[in-house]
């Protein structure tokens, strides 16, 4: 038994209180006065924290317009010079890396180990991983031009990593950019702009207006940006699409995902329950990847079902600032009642909530299982986007692919068998991005990521993500005529 270890707040808290609590955009290198807005709140206890300024399709102009400025100077600088500011970047992420998790924590609700174990050294390593991109592109990409100004709007389940998977590759590429957080977490957003201005970044190169999905759309309606790279809902990456079709503006999209994690007969049941607390209660399964579908075989279903609802009950859930959480809050009302509405109009299968305490106030979700479902259920094929898992049974390996494959998404595929044969003949039947086998949830800045079908196209990671900040430029000399 441990008891409460709480992380101090204090620093973020003095870092709202002397840059907010109102805070403007970030434009052309500097902040601009606050305007009127909306309240960043904890989601843990339901306190405003500081106050964001609405971006206004003026205020996009002004940011694009900056962008579109530095451009002319960035895209010029040979690729070891663009490198240097990525390195800065980089290290200045790792010297406030305190700060930036709690403060993540804090907007966001999610448990402190996971911002600070996972979301701000992932961060880290993509500006890491790109500078060196950087330094290699003029000998290994000859040929490739940046795209221009691009157009960056980001989700707020992972508020700080999706920023350093946009705006990384889109620098490193020689691409100035103008980002749009989550009208619910943008503080490590702006946070990042202090770093950009103490890392000595030129003025312009990266701008951030806060704001809403209006704000989004004057983003992406604008004719100077060149590209416009989402993470989000699939319902408004397909108004992207729409909007921007015919217009010549590049589009990368992350979106939706209901992922299949399949257990086999013969799998490691330990570490296969194990994976599943990442699966699907890591970061309260507001994960695009989440592994929320499971899929069991018939034979193991019970006692497999049994031993999950034991390890559900170990979960602990709270104080996203206590070291000890495994599950805190979700990012907002808006999404509780989301959740509690879909779970409610299921009327299929039992339902199973973790037997543990729950706060009393803020907006926390129970870790919850429901089992026995049918394959067309709504809680089947909907992205539930919450601690809820699903699962369904399975026969045949055949009758798993097909149970899998059984979805509009296809973002990634989890499997678990002691089987090398199977899992080496099945992995490539998944119809998904990424597939992992004995393992879920890893990421790698080196590793494309992204998705198939209804999960959206383009990939972010690797050298596939940095070419999708780059267009192929031949560049043919006339030949002088070679005498016979
Ligand atoms: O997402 P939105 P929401 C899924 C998940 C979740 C659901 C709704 O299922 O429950 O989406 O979440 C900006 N033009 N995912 O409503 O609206 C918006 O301001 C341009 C999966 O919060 O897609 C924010 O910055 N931009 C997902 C960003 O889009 C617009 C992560 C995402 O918000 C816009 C998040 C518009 N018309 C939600 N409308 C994942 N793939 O990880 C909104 N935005």
């Amino acid at each position: 038994e441990y008891g409460p270890a709480p992380e101090s707040d204090a620093e973020a808290r003095d870092w709202i209180a002397t840059r907010g609590p109102d805070f403007g955009h970030f434009i052309d290198g500097g902040f601009t006065d606050a305007g009127q807005g909306f309240a960043a709140k904890n989601p843990a206890t339901g306190e405003e924290i500081a106050r964001l300024t609405q971006g206004s399709a003026h205020d996009v102009e002004v940011a694009v317009a900056a962008a579109a400025k530095a451009f002319s100077k960035w895209s010029k600088l040979p690729g070891h010079a663009r490198a240097k500011y990525l390195y800065a970047l980089a290290r200045l992420l790792q010297k406030h890396a305190r700060l930036f998790a709690v403060l993540e924590t804090l907007d966001n609700g999610k448990p402190i180990r996971e911002s600070r174990d996972i979301d701000v050294p992932l961060a880290q390593r993509h500006f890491y991983y790109h500078a060196g991109l950087a330094q290699l592109m003029d000998s290994e990409m000859p040929g490739h031009a940046p795209l221009g100004v691009c157009g960056q709007i980001i989700p707020w389940n992972f508020p700080l990593l999706m920023l350093a998977w946009k705006i990384a590759p889109a620098l490193a590429a020689g691409n100035t950019v103008v980002l749009k957080p989550a009208e619910y977490t943008s503080l490590t957003a702006l946070l990042f702009a202090d770093i950009c201005r103490e890392a000595g970044l030129p003025k312009g190169v990266v701008n951030i207006v806060t704001g809403d999905g209006a704000t989004g759309e004057a983003l992406v309606t604008h004719p100077d940006v060149a590209k416009i790279a989402f993470t989000g809902s699939t319902a408004v990456g397909r108004r992207i699409r729409e909007a921007t079709a015919g217009s010549g503006k590049s589009l990368t999209l992350e979106l939706g995902g209901k992922s299949p994690y399949i257990v086999f007969d013969d799998a490691d049941i330990d570490s296969a329950i194990e994976g599943l607390v990442d699966a699907i209660w890591f970061n309260q399964g507001q994960v695009c990847c989440a592994g929320s579908r499971l899929l069991v075989q018939e034979s193991i279903a019970e006692d497999f079902h049994a031993r999950l609802k034991a390890r559900m009950d170990k979960l602990r859930v709270g104080d996203p600032l206590d070291k000890c959480i495994d599950v805190g809050a979700l990012v907002d009302p808006v999404q509780h009642q989301t959740i509690t509405r879909m779970v409610e109009a299921n009327t299929e299968g039992e339902v199973y909530r973790a037997q543990v305490p729950m706060p009393e106030q803020g907006c926390f979700y129970p870790p919850t299982l429901i089992t026995g479902l049918s394959p067309a259920a709504p809680l089947m094929q909907d992205e539930i986007f919450g601690p809820v898992l699903v699962s369904t049974t399975f026969r045949t390996p055949s009758e798993a692919v097909e149970l899998a494959n059984n979805t509009r998404y296809g973002l990634a595929a989890t499997l678990w068998s002691e089987n090398l044969n199977l899992a080496l003949d099945i992995a490539p039947k998944l119809a998904a991005g990424v597939v992992w086998v004995n393992a879920t949830n890893l990421f790698d800045a080196a590793a494309p990521f992204g998705g198939v079908r209804e999960s959206g196209f383009g990939r972010e990671g690797g050298w596939e993500g940095l070419s999708a900040y780059l267009k192929p430029k031949a560049k043919l000399t006339p030949r002088k005529p070679v005498a016979p």
